[in-house]
């Protein structure tokens, strides 16, 4: 495996009993923004090992939801992962091109690429702010991961979370720019939760003895979804931001479902599953209904699907 899946999985690895390849892709499409299944606007982004067939290191693609007009943006080596689109068009991702993992961003089409993190230690997950003037990632530049913010051309690179005993990482920035969740294994298994976008005030969402991980916010801002192992394996789960109302999504017994992305009209989720033998993307409505199948590469990883804001 290449650094950046070797390093999400040794993050999973701790994190997650049953850990495989996690990873999730944005959406974005210049010159048009095609109706997708349920209506919504319907460009990915996700990252793929299918023109790397030897190594299956990971490039970075973008697609319809409806599977059309598949465009890769990124040929560099080593893997890139864990893309996200930001409102105003660009793509915020982590990259081992350059000996570890760094935060790169680029215009949707691949060019302008700039690299916004150099630091030997692992720089990862992306999200933008709303406005997309800042950046929060995972970082474990002072010795385990922690949550940061960052501009968005990389200075003012800011320390949010302090926890020297436990694992901080996947930072979701609210719609409304006030809070970012992230999820952390301070309370003994990871939970999410979610902290004021200055670092103040966490405040703790799920309770389970399983992994909760990787909120992605409904539009609302009031409802988020997330994969947890608390049935078994992972699938994947919605609660609103009270604590309240939660729902499985997914259900299939012995497969997996991870890395839920919502789409900005609320209506559907994308998200990556082995269950039709290794991982593709797939959109399902936001109550679990009408599941699509996206990506169909049977000898590749199709993982971490974002959508376009
Ligand atoms: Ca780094
Ligand atoms: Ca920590
Ligand atoms: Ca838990
Ligand atoms: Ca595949």
């Amino acid at each position: 495996m290449t650094p950046l899946v070797r390093s999400s999985r040794r993050v999973f690895t701790v994190c997650c009993a049953a850990s495989s390849l996690l990873i999730a892709a944005a959406c974005s499409n210049d010159e048009n923004t095609p109706t997708g299944t349920g209506g919504s606007s319907s460009r990915l982004v996700f990252a793929s090992s299918r023109d790397n067939p030897a190594t299956f290191e990971l490039d970075l693609y973008t697609v319809n939801a409806d599977g059309s007009d598949v465009r890769r943006i990124t040929t560099s080596p080593g893997d890139d992962g864990e893309p996200t689109w930001s409102t105003q068009g660009r793509i915020a991702f982590t990259s081992s091109r350059d000996g570890n993992n760094e935060i790169y961003s680029m215009n949707a089409d691949g060019s302008d690429v700039q690299r916004l993190t150099n630091n030997t230690a692992n720089d990862q997950q992306p999200s933008w702010s709303p406005d997309g003037s800042r950046i929060a990632f995972a970082s474990n530049r002072d010795g385990n991961f922690e949550i940061y913010v960052m501009n968005a051309d990389g200075t003012n690179q800011v320390r949010l979370t302090t926890e020297p005993s436990s694992i901080e990482n996947g930072p979701r920035w609210s719609p409304d720019g006030s809070r970012i969740a992230f999820q952390s294994d301070r309370d003994g298994n990871f939970e999410i939760y979610m902290m004021n976008a200055n670092g103040t005030s966490p405040v703790r969402l799920t309770n389970s003895p399983g992994d909760d991980l990787f909120a992605s916010w409904a539009p609302s801002g009031q409802r988020f979804a997330f994969h947890s192992n608390r049935d078994g394996n992972f699938e994947l789960y919605a609660m609103n931001v009270d604590g309240t109302g939660l729902t499985r999504l997914t259900n299939v017994p012995g497969k997996n479902s991870y890395y839920p992305s919502w789409s900005s009209d609320g209506k559907r989720i994308a998200f990556h599953s082995d269950r039709d033998a290794n991982f593709e993307i797939y959109t399902m409505a936001a109550d679990g209904s009408d599941i699509v199948r996206v990506t169909n590469s049977p000898d590749a990883f199709d993982v971490f699907a974002a959508w376009r804001p």
